[in-house]
């Protein structure tokens, strides 16, 4: 009956996303906006939020095509402080090659890249105090290794092998990394960021001076967490660095799905009277630069800041993903924001504080050393090997007190195990 009623008006058609290149197309990339290295301005961090909107729907960037440093964004850093963030970010690279190949071998059963990305996580790390709280997604091992976590450590974990002080319990790249300010990740997308504003409220009723920072891939936005953590967090000015890895591609589904297509990730912040903005992921220094900036701002009780990493995810989403079955291999060449590392390696040597011959150096010593760690871990058992932690602590480390139904569970385990005849059941 309704529909006689309307027959004279045009029927709904409801849009559904599509990413602009599928496989076998040829990628263009030139309707990507990508404003000049300098261009965009520095508001002083005291400014309010709704007077800088304008920097959500732009692109912080620093370094220009011939590798200088330009603009009021500039960090300035020394030539020793871009030396050591190269180096973390070339061994974050070094780390994801060896264990994406150790998961190929066999030797685990799962690992995550964060190719293309290592200045999101790197250039933050340096940025932020050493002992402000980081609440990272799984794609932030540049975190853990720019503030020197051992990386015999993060392969125990990979390895779930006797070394992992996890106990086997977390899934492989899920660290948890007190000594380093490094939050326990959660495979459940997004519940780091309550945790992390919840944390900076703690720090501001406290009258502590640390901050906390926080990580979520672009797809990770539309989930229901994303939106309370920004409300808290401006309702109480939470001292907290919103990060958003635009890597444009969450899984299989392209960013358009998570509301790309409409606007901006960095104008989220806008909505909740956040101050936003919106920087080239793959240039370490405007990476640098925004988060002092953020951080400044927090430490000022100047309120949150919500960062827009404008980068591409050069691989697949993990180790059990294959790209080439949903998006253009021309894609990744393509992205005109090029390469994290080259970028800023080719701005050390456009300095005259760097060449060649140093950074094949620096690779080959980076390389030895991830081959070396890697070795001393394999000594604590790789998957299948039998040496994992102790069966019975499987139960371990969840209550403080075991209650009666999980301990007749595990004696039941132990006692079905024994009669198996395997060896891990001996404790
Ligand atoms: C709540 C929840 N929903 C779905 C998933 C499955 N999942 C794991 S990673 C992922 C994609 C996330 O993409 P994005 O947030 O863009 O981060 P990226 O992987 O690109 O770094 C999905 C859908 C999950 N782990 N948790
Ligand atoms: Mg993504």
């Amino acid at each position: 009956m309704a529909s006689d009623a309307r027959s004279n008006l045009k029927p709904l058609s409801l849009h559904v996303p599509e990413p602009q290149f599928r496989p076998g197309d040829t990628v263009d990339f030139a309707a990507v906006e990508i404003p000049a290295a300098g261009a965009a301005r520095r508001p002083d961090t005291a400014e309010a939020a709704r007077d800088f909107t304008d920097l959500a729907y732009t692109l912080v960037r620093v370094l220009d095509e011939e590798g200088h440093a330009v603009g009021p964004w500039n960090p300035r850093l020394s030539a020793d402080a871009k030396r050591r963030m190269l180096r973390h970010m070339a061994t974050v690279r070094a780390f994801d090659e060896r264990m994406f190949r150790a998961q190929r071998q066999g030797k685990t059963s799962f690992y995550m890249k964060s190719l293309g990305e290592e200045a999101v996580a790197v250039a933050a790390a340096h940025a932020l105090d050493a002992d402000d709280m980081c609440f990272p997604s799984y794609r932030q091992q540049g975190l853990l290794i720019a503030r020197g976590c051992p990386l015999v450590d993060m392969m125990n974990q990979i390895y779930s092998n006797t070394g992992d002080k996890l106990q086997g319990k977390q899934l492989p790249i899920m660290y948890s990394e007190k000594r380093f300010g490094f939050f326990s990740i959660s495979g459940n997308l997004t519940t780091q960021y309550p945790q992390a504003v919840g944390w900076a409220m703690a720090s501001a009723s406290k009258g502590d001076t640390r901050i906390a920072a926080t990580w979520c891939g672009e797809g990770s936005t539309a989930e229901g967490d994303f939106h309370s953590a920004l409300t808290f967090a401006t309702v109480y000015r939470a001292p907290v660095i919103f990060n958003v890895v635009n890597n444009q591609w969450a899984i299989s589904s392209f960013s358009g799905f998570a509301g790309a297509e409409a606007t901006t990730f960095a104008a989220r912040a806008i909505g909740y009277g956040i101050a936003g903005l919106r920087v080239d992921g793959n240039d370490a220094l405007a990476v640098y630069a925004a988060t002092q900036w953020a951080a400044e701002r927090a430490r000022t009780n100047a309120g949150p800041t919500l960062i827009e990493h404008f980068t591409y995810r050069t691989e697949g989403h993990s180790t059990s993903d294959d790209p080439t079955q949903y998006r253009s291999a021309g894609e990744p060449t393509a992205w005109p924001l090029g390469d994290p590392i080259r970028r800023l390696k080719d701005h050390l040597i456009a300095q005259g504080e760097w060449d060649e011959e140093r950074h094949a150096a620096m690779d080959k010593e980076i390389a030895e050393d991830v081959r070396a760690q890697q070795k001393a871990a394999e000594k604590n058992g790789i998957l299948g090997h039998g040496l994992h932690q102790p069966l019975d602590t499987l139960f371990d480390g969840v209550f403080e007190e075991m209650p009666w139904h999980l301990r007749e569970q595990q004696a039941q385990m132990m006692a079905e195990e024994a009669a198996s005849g395997r060896p891990w059941a001996r404790k």
